[in-house]
């Protein structure tokens, strides 16, 4: 790209960029969930009247990695003194495992501090009755952390797959073996019930211990990271069966769900029983991570060609929509939610490939990101893409704090304090593996 600084220069840039979307942050809710940052107000994520000081949580190990030491020295005071999961409330599990569970784990890695790991514990303590209250060992979805109360039984592939990183490495660390047997207990449920082509449904009722309809939308939400899971079961912890079964659920994606359009190649919904196309044409910016994930998995070339299709549409709006209809690239959601996915792929990609395409593309995204979603206050969500300038909205998601930035920064930064060679990042971008200390 003409123009294009240099990798530390923009390693610099959006360092900056965060360091502006995290004073937002402090300066309108610090000790809050998360924030509006036109508005200029607090708001929490998991209860309406509970903080469990989400954004500090999601932020510790990006603010390790740009070294912003102070900043992570103020959160680590906030958690030792405000850390508590003893709430009389419903909690859904996936979102309190991918976000604080693994969010603890990589603050644990990041300073060493041991109540980061004791709160880990407690948390997947409080959440672990949704697997062992389970007739089929698929979790439910909500746990209320102080009862034990589980409720809400019709799930989907991402809630009920998106916590074997997470809960091995508990196993790992604590030498209980719970977590890591809930977790692949799970998957035995949801994958002992596919079909005979190997296709998995996304909507699981854990009491039936069935599917419910007959939609496989993978690799798109609300399937998504039941899949980058297995792959990371067997990359980050070694396991296995979970390798198997990543190799085979693989191979009837790729034989019955891929598919091009105007030589672009997308995933379609199919019928996971019959592998008949049901779907409308859509697919939602979430399933971009995939190009990633099957490229890291054995299948680089349509990995490669997956990130292509995505940067098609980024050409064409300058961020990429929540949802499109890929068969003429047209907007059916017009929001940009500071989704990371697409960013996420870049970063990986980069790693895997070193072929300067995703750290161009990459950078072009920061630009508009940039461009677009930043505010006095903060950065902000997009209502829609297609005006001029951007509609703003008033939110400010706390993955962003763990996600867009620091997948940016990493690829350009060259970071003493991250190992590229070893990493490997949950679902919600915290560092699981690879944090030099
Ligand atoms: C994040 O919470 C995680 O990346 C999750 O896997 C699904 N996507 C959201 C952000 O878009």
């Amino acid at each position: 790209m003409q123009g294009m600084p240099g990798p530390q220069e923009i390693a610099r840039q959006v360092r900056d960029e965060f360091v502006h979307a995290w004073g937002g942050y402090k300066q309108f809710a610090w000790g809050y969930d998360e924030f509006r940052p036109i508005s200029g107000t607090p708001k929490n994520f998991f209860l309406a009247d509970t903080s469990f000081g989400l954004s500090i949580i999601e932020a510790l190990d990006s603010l390790y990695v740009m070294e912003l030491d102070s900043e992570l020295d103020a959160c680590v005071r906030w958690l030792r003194s405000h850390l508590n999961f003893d709430v009389d409330g419903d909690v859904q599990m996936f979102e309190a495992v991918i976000r604080m569970v693994a969010g603890l784990l990589a603050g644990y890695y990041a300073t060493g501090e041991k109540f980061m790991l004791d709160g880990a514990r407690d948390l997947a303590d409080r959440l672990l009755p949704c697997f062992t209250k389970s007739p089929s060992g698929a979790p439910y979805r909500y746990a209320n952390l102080q009862t034990g109360a589980v409720s809400k039984p019709e799930s989907n592939l991402a809630e009920i797959g998106s916590n074997v990183l997470e809960f091995g490495d508990l196993t790992r660390l604590t030498g209980d073996q719970k977590y890591l047997d809930a977790s692949l207990k799970a998957y035995e449920a949801a994958i002992a019930k596919r079909s005979s082509l190997d296709l998995l449904g996304t909507t699981f009722n854990v009491e039936k211990g069935e599917y419910v309809g007959s939609e496989d939308v993978a690799p798109d939400e609300p399937a998504d990271s039941f899949y980058e899971y297995l792959w990371g079961a067997w990359q980050m912890l070694g396991i296995e069966r979970c390798r198997t079964w990543w190799t085979m659920l693989t191979k009837a994606m790729l034989a019955y769900k891929l598919t091009r359009v105007n030589g672009r190649l997308w995933f379609k919904t199919v019928d996971f029983r019959t592998g008949l196309p049901t779907g409308d044409g859509s697919i939602t910016e979430l399933s971009s991570f995939y190009a990633e994930l099957v490229a890291k998995g054995g299948y680089r070339a349509v990995g490669e060609a997956f990130y292509s299709s995505w940067t098609a549409v980024l050409d064409r709006y300058e961020l990429i929509p929540e949802v499109i209809f890929y068969p003429d690239l047209s907007i059916m959601d017009p929001r940009y939610w500071l989704r990371p996915e697409y960013p996420n792929a870049a970063f990986d990609l980069w790693f895997l490939t070193h072929d300067e395409q995703y750290r161009r593309t990459a950078y072009r995204y920061f630009r508009a990101l940039r461009e677009h979603c930043r505010a006095p206050g903060g950065y902000t969500v997009l209502t829609d893409v297609r005006t001029r300038p951007m509609r703003q909205g008033d939110y400010f998601p706390a993955y962003s704090f763990s996600e867009n930035f620091k997948y940016l920064y990493l690829m350009f930064a060259d970071s003493p304090r991250f190992d590229a060679t070893r990493y490997y990042l949950n679902t919600e971008g915290k560092i699981m593996r690879g944090l030099r200390t």
